[in-house]
């Protein structure tokens, strides 16, 4: 069976994180294709929580599967066990379960009833106790030859009679490590793994645990511990796509650690994919941009590089999409102006200011559906007057900053007259008043109120 490697972006995963999981896992198993690795490894796109919205929307349009979701990375009895293991029926005789224990050199057969349900072990050991009770006997002075014979007869015996039914029985899904004990400790010391049918599964011996295998990982999105899946030290660390700050993960061989200064992670990958000569299929594409859309803001913060907007133009050419009309659609199902609360909606950026001996409020929502944040405006203005009387502010103003137009709608409750001169406007109770190009609360807005 093909090695899993699970690729999976960090913790409370954004859209960056889930898209390119789902890129990356795509490229590398097209890149095993072609090298002619692909019967030995799968990469598996996975994510560490609740998909955001706008993922959900984006895998759900392009049919994509969402990644699996990634509890821990911690090695699993699952991950060790020896599956299918070698089985008898309980009909069968002593001497068939002799010769399958021999042909596969192993020290013990699963034992399942006429319907393939496990009973028990059959042991080397249960066999050989048959031996050494005989020369018991022959100690004791019963003749060899009937001894000798009843050794003979126990060969056709069914197995039945020597099977071990008290066997430790494991979860597939347990940590090996909360479980080698019971094992150690444990008659047979082996352990059995069964189904919900009652099947066995796996069989878990001493040497499967001597030297577990690490599970795989490639890390995207993120390259810090407390970031990562839990169980990560435990875990083999194979490969790193990221544009964060280096942080502490930390490998035992050298890896490859892609790390750029880029907007997403989402455009390394899709730079990746043309770097090899990979075509990217148009669900892929429609995932990455949207990640490349969210990450950079449609390609408006500050963090956004000219491999950004490369990237993004050139999954947008393969998508024959508008960019900005595709960013906006990503923005629209990421919601948030209708179904947050007017409490999150205002206060969620705010930030206090002393003004001489006042104390100011100035709160901003960035957005780019402005019309969605105003048709709300009555209930915003009732909440930033029960904010400004609670606290005694000289005035709480809110800049609706919309993205796109570049530009920022301006409503103030309050004293309204130090923010009209400051900015020469006549901003008044209803409506507000746009404020093109403001965009920056600290350099615009606060910098001139405050000097
Ligand atoms: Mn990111």
């Amino acid at each position: 069976m093909a090695t899993r490697i699970m690729v999976v972006g960090h913790r409370n995963p954004d859209n960056d994180s889930i898209s390119a999981a789902v890129g990356y896992a795509h490229l590398k198993n097209a890149l095993a294709e072609r090298d002619g690795s692909a019967g030995e490894v799968t990469y598996v796109a996975a994510r560490q929580g609740a998909l955001p919205p706008e993922s959900a929307k984006v895998l759900q349009d392009w049919g994509i599967e969402p990644p699996a979701m990634l509890p821990h990375v911690h090695v699993r009895v699952g991950d060790v066990m020896t599956a299918d293991p070698v089985s008898i029926s309980a009909d069968a005789t002593v001497m068939e379960a002799g010769h399958l224990l021999r042909r596969h050199n192993i020290r013990s057969l699963v034992v399942l009833d006429g319907d393939g349900a496990f009973q028990g072990l059959i042991a080397t050991r249960a066999i050989a106790n048959r031996y050494i009770a005989a020369t018991d006997l022959i100690d004791q002075g019963q003749p060899q030859e009937a001894v000798a014979a009843d050794l003979m007869a126990s060969l056709g015996q069914k197995v039945s009679e020597l099977t071990e039914p008290n066997v430790l029985v494991l979860d597939k899904e347990a940590l090996l490590k909360d479980v080698v004990d019971d094992l150690i400790t444990s008659e047979l010391r082996e352990g059995v793994v069964l189904d919900d049918d009652n099947r066995c599964i796996g069989i878990l011996t001493r040497s499967d645990i001597a030297a577990p295998p690490k599970r795989k990982v490639v890390l995207v999105d993120h390259n810090e511990t407390r970031q990562s899946v839990p169980g990560i030290q435990e875990a083999e660390v194979v490969e790193i796509v990221d544009h964060h700050r280096i942080a502490d993960v930390m490998t035992a061989n050298p890896i490859q650690f892609l790390n750029l200064p880029w907007g997403s992670t989402a455009t390394i990958v899709a730079s990746e994919f043309r770097k090899h000569g990979v075509e990217v299929p148009k669900p892929i594409a429609a995932a990455l941009l949207s990640a490349i859309m969210t990450d950079t803001v449609i390609l408006k913060s500050p963090t956004t590089t000219a491999a950004d907007h490369d990237q993004a133009a050139f999954l947008a050419g393969i998508l024959g999409t508008d960019l900005t009309e595709f960013g906006l659609e990503v923005f629209r199902s990421k919601g948030g102006e209708r179904e947050l609360t007017v409490k999150e909606l205002v206060e969620a950026d705010s930030k206090e200011f002393m003004l001489g001996d006042a104390t100011v409020l100035i709160a901003q929502r960035e957005t780019v559906d402005l019309a969605a944040v105003m048709a709300r405006e009555d209930e915003i203005r009732g909440h930033m007057r029960a904010l400004q009387e609670a606290h005694g502010y000289e005035f709480v103003l809110l800049m609706v900053t919309d993205i796109l137009a570049e530009g920022s709608q301006f409503l103030c409750e309050g004293n309204r007259r130090v923010v009209n001169r400051v900015f020469g406007i006549d901003c008044k109770g209803v409506g507000g008043t746009w404020m093109p190009g403001v965009l920056s609360r600290k350099k615009q807005v606060a910098a001139k109120i405050l000097g």
